[in-house]
């Protein structure tokens, strides 16, 4: 199993959009381990965004993660990292694949509904970032032997 962190930024939970991504994760057989709602500070979010300071985005990036309120997740699985990114699809909705979330439900890529880790290293980051251990629950579901083999 392994862990990924995802986050529904706030023009997800502005446009009420909070249980269909949520659904969207747990339909394809991920399981929850971790979930917040909160506002984000400054600091954080430039900690979360650090690798994209400098950029053209960033300043806007920063203001629209602390704009409103945010959903942080852990999600769990067999290879979780991947199949999240695929599942939320491409950074531009313009060019996500109809199906996956973004390529559902948004339009412009700087309102993008969701965050994923896009790998191992910066999933271990983000989660820690974001969550102490004590905040993550380990724990099985009856269905995950019909998910896992
Ligand atoms: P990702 O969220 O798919 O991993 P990144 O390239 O890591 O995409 O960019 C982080 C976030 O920064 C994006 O999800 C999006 O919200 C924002 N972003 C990236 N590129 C642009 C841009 O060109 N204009 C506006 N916002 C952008
Ligand atoms: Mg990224």
């Amino acid at each position: 199993m392994e862990r990924t962190f995802v986050m529904i930024k706030p023009d997800g939970v502005q446009r009420g959009l909070i249980g269909p991504i949520i659904s969207r994760l747990e339909a394809r057989g991920l399981r929850l381990a971790g979930m917040k709602f909160m506002m984000v500070g400054k600091d954080l979010a430039e900690r979360h965004y650090a690798i994209h300071k400098g950029k053209p985005f960033y300043d806007g990036l920063i203001e629209y993660i602390t704009s409103g309120p945010v959903v942080p997740m852990v999600w769990e699985g067999t290879g979780a990292i991947d199949l999240v990114r695929r599942t939320v699809g491409a950074t531009n909705p313009a060019t996500a694949e109809p199906g996956s979330i973004r390529g559902d439900f948004a339009v412009e890529i700087g309102r993008n509904l969701i965050h994923a880790s896009d790998g191992p290293e910066t999933a271990k980051f983000e989660i820690g970032l974001w969550f102490d251990d004590a905040e993550l629950v380990s724990y099985e579901r009856d269905a995950d032997r019909w998910v896992y083999e």
